[in-house]
């Protein structure tokens, strides 16, 4: 009786975690003992979403790349856990969009204040060219349409786009081949509005009491992979193929529990 209940819990949580992927079977310490009935660790408290370096677990699963795009787990290189998410494009002669991303749709509202945690890793090899790689970034939802990106460029950390918010972040000069920690604060609010970066823990970036908000919209979703921005209009000016990969993803009320070293 007791063997058929375990084979009966193991099933349950096999089904549920090929439903859920890493969404909600959290590797972190808070609340380790928390299960649902489903037998599936709740996430933290402060904790909205997080995903260990899968593709499922994402709303967009199953996702479809553009073109020739890819977006799959690997094993290595991993940040944590051994395994994480290659997004890769390849420039294929034609103009148009070069997205493959993981999506979580409606991330946060107007009034919400929300900490996006990650970390990214580009080759030890990667070519420092003047295009936009966009390897994360916000869209309203309804109507669609894009707002902030980050994106790497040259041997910078970048954000910008049509939220109104253009910086160089960071120098990623010495960072390649390295899991790079990004933490990303939005604050959505009409006077008191927030965007803060940390990278590697150390705040690069800080607007605080300003507008931010999603246009139009009042929600948005998240995107996390790769767009090739560039390749829209113009041929590659670095390679042809490019991969960014990601692992260790959460949305959370604060820094600490957002950042990826932190869980
Ligand atoms: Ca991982």
């Amino acid at each position: 009786m007791l063997r058929k209940r375990i084979r009966t819990r193991i099933h349950l949580l096999c089904v549920t975690g090929a439903l859920v992927g890493g969404l909600t079977l959290s590797g972190g310490t808070a609340e380790a003992g928390a299960r649902d009935d489903a037998g599936v660790r709740a996430l933290p408290a402060g904790v909205y979403f997080q995903n260990e370096g899968t593709v499922q677990g994402w709303s967009n699963y199953p996702q479809k790349p553009q073109k020739q795009g890819v977006i799959r787990d690997v094993t290595t290189p991993a940040y944590k856990g051994g395994n994480a998410i290659e997004a890769k494009q390849t420039y294929i002669n034609e103009g148009g969009g070069y997205h493959s991303e993981t999506v979580q749709a409606s991330t946060q509202a107007v009034g919400q204040d929300r900490y996006y945690g990650q970390a990214i890793y580009v080759a030890p090899n990667w070519q420092f060219h003047n295009q936009n790689v966009t390897f994360q970034q916000w869209s309203p939802e309804d109507p669609e349409g894009p707002w902030e990106l980050m994106f790497l460029q040259n041997d910078e950390l970048r954000i910008g786009g049509s939220g109104g918010f253009s910086a160089n972040v960071a120098k990623v000069t010495d960072l390649r081949g390295t899991w790079i920690r990004i933490v990303t604060r939005l604050k959505f609010h009409a006077t008191d509005g927030a965007i803060e970066i940390w990278v590697n823990g150390v705040k690069k970036y800080s607007k605080t009491g300003v507008t931010v908000l999603p246009k139009t919209s009042k929600t948005v979703r998240w995107s996390s992979g790769i767009y090739c921005t560039g390749w829209r209009e113009n041929p590659p000016a670095g390679p042809s193929e490019l991969s960014v990969f990601h692992d260790q993803a959460r949305i959370a009320n604060s820094y600490g529990l957002a950042e990826p070293a932190n869980w």
